[in-house]
């Protein structure tokens, strides 16, 4: 059977999922509407929509790495042309156990390499081309990237997915369609035959040849056709036909966010002609509304990826260590992403040596500390209680821990049965009277809402509109502590932490990214609360290297701090100079103590 039928008769399955008294016809991945369709028809069929078990275990994810490596690491470039010699590539540490286990350690779920960029290199020895890991130095030729990462992702069972970029600049059969068509698909057995489980195969869709390029015409139907073979359980994304790219590189999904949505999937020209009469590419706004479904010919479960860099490039550049995102952008990203139903994709590219670099390394921590702190303690009480509502103003209460204060709201549709909500609110019960607090359009996976800080007895959900009975699967309301801008120059750190990196954790060791003067140091406690892992009594030194360090003479106490968690700055006797502080602290109980970059302030001369 080939892959067309096979996916026709995916159509075809109607099936009851769960407990249910009348047989209700579910379309899994996609439905074309029989012609003639109302539109109450299209939206009940759009409402029964429902992933295959491999999307569905793809959105349940949430988070997944990306690393962007190659001859680009090593050029500076961000798309190379194909002319790179491969002598470039020579990684002197490459590490794919590290890269593995910090993204296992912050709560990633699936890494995709590039294996093959714009530039044609392969980090594998491919028999197809000589532009590869095989002509390179790296290990004399004898290398496998693509090998180190599988082995590191079965070591710490982490999903694993290739990026194998269909643009070639340095194939000579790229622009000869059938030839450079069966380059490809060799390419593509190879990674899908010799590696193990794909979890996900990645094409994207960037061609910068321009008018006056090489036209390749690709043969989608061959490739799928592989990869159905190959690796039947592996979801295809953006020129694939399972995950929708989210329509930008910066990290922000659609307030309104159809997993059911009417762009054709897939680089088919059929799939190209269906959205090219709709209007619309996945960069459109409205991907999914009721007049898109009154328009359309069919319906598809193509949830959306939200791929976004760590740094502004997508390779790693040592110009940009000191630009790697903040903490609150990435969490602002983690709400518009995750929270928008979309699964987020990050780029942490590793660096020349072959790590990832210690600044991504700690901001990816900080980031994973954040959302398991903000996450792990839902202050509303039965909120995993199975929900079925009527989309027609039926609400749900619930009790909130007493005096608990929240900020985060968030709302799970069980999409294993489809995306059906199409408005909603969410009211706070305060001072005896019930106070809208957030609104929304679509939930999908997750919807998460920020509010402001807020203390109730109990919060109710409505669910106003629905494309038949809405089934919620969660709700939730969390504590977001407020997150100090890194960068930030106030009255008690007058020098930017843009250019700083923690070397160490304990004791902590700040490299201030330039030789500077000090006057006076200052502890402030995160959100000024009091925490067990809070430093007490410290010494503070300071160096030019990281290596030899010389003591600052201080009191050596954060005195009161437990009661009165407040900023506290220690003058100086002298002016001390150096590139480097240390500082080594016990917590009140004598333990070891964690302080954080961006509880540390320095007053400097001439900042
Ligand atoms: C883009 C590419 O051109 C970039 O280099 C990068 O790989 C990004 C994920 O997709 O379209």
């Amino acid at each position: 059977m080939n892959y067309l039928s096979k996916s026709m008769m995916a159509l075809c399955i109607a099936t009851c999922l769960g407990a249910c008294s009348q047989q209700e016809q579910y379309y899994v991945k996609q439905a074309i509407f029989p012609e003639n369709a109302t539109l109450e028809q299209k939206v009940e069929i759009a409402a029964h929509l429902v992933p295959t078990p491999q999307q569905l275990e793809w959105q349940k994810m949430e988070l997944t790495a990306f690393l962007h490596f190659g001859v680009n690491t090593f050029t500076g470039r961000e798309w190379g042309d194909g002319t790179e010699d491969p002598a470039v590539f020579n990684p002197t540490n490459l590490d794919a156990d590290q890269w593995v286990r910090t993204l296992k350690e912050c709560g990633f779920k699936m890494v995709i390499l590039t294996a093959k960029h714009h530039d044609g290199f392969c980090l594998w020895p491919t028999a197809t081309t000589k532009h590869s890991v095989a002509s390179s130095k790296w290990k004399d030729g004898k290398g496998d990237v693509v090998k180190e990462l599988r082995d590191a992702c079965t070591k710490y069972d982490m999903k694993f997915g290739v990026y194998l970029s269909p643009w070639d600049r340095n194939a000579e059969c790229y622009g000869d369609s059938p030839k450079y068509n069966q380059f490809f698909v060799e390419q593509l057995t190879e990674l899908l035959t010799n590696y193990g489980e794909v979890h996900e195969v990645w094409f994207d869709g960037a061609n910068g040849e321009g008018p006056n390029g090489k036209k390749q015409e690709y043969d989608w139907t061959l490739i799928y056709k592989t990869i159905h073979e190959l690796q039947p359980k592996a979801v295809t994304a953006i020129m694939g036909d399972d995950v929708r790219w989210v329509g930008n590189e910066s990290g922000l999904g659609r307030d309104t966010e159809w997993s059911a949505t009417v762009l054709n999937p897939g680089g088919l020209p059929s799939a190209e002609a269906g959205n090219k009469a709709l209007e619309i590419n996945a960069m459109s706004k409205d991907l999914g509304s009721r007049d898109m479904l009154a328009k359309a010919k069919s319906v598809h479960w193509y949830p959306s990826e939200v791929d976004v860099s760590i740094r502004p490039g997508w390779f790693y550049h040592e110009a940009e260590d000191s630009k790697v995102k903040s903490l609150k952008h990435m969490v602002d990203i983690y709400y518009k992403s995750v929270g928008c139903n979309s699964v987020l994709l990050l780029n942490i590219p590793p660096d020349c040596e072959g790590r990832i670099s210690q600044a991504d390394e700690t901001r990816l921590k900080e980031f994973a500390v954040y959302i398991n702190q903000t996450f792990s303690n839902n202050l509303l009480k039965e909120g995993n209680q199975y929900w079925t509502a009527k989309g027609n103003g039926e609400s749900k209460t619930y009790d909130l821990q007493p005096d608990a204060i929240f900020n985060t709201i968030m709302l799970q549709e069980d999409i294993a049965k489809g995306q059906r909500v199409e408005e909603f609110t969410v009211e706070a019960f305060v001072d005896n009277t019930w106070k809208e607090i957030a609104k929304g359009t679509t939930i999908g996976y997750k919807k998460l809402l920020r509010v402001d800080d807020l203390k109730a007895e109990q919060l109710k959900v409505t669910i106003k509109a629905s494309r038949s009975n809405a089934n919620i699967l969660n709700v939730g309301a969390f504590y977001a502590a407020p997150i100090q801008n890194m960068a930030q120059v106030n009255e008690w750190n007058n020098l930017s932490r843009e250019n700083w990196k923690k070397v160490s954790a304990q004791p902590l060791v700040v490299d201030l990214g330039k030789k500077v003067t000090l006057k006076a140091f200052t502890y402030a406690p995160a959100g000024q609360q009091a925490k067990p892992s809070m430093a007490f009594h410290y010494t503070l030194y300071i160096s030019n290297d990281g290596k030899q360090w010389k003591e600052i003479p201080t009191t050596g106490e954060f005195s009161n701090i437990v009661n009165n968690p407040i900023p506290q700055t220690v003058q100086f006797k002298k002016e001390e100079t150096g590139r480097f502080i240390k500082l080594a602290a016990t917590t009140p109980d004598g333990g070891k103590a964690t302080v954080e970059l961006n509880e540390l302030g320095v007053t400097v001369v001439n900042p």
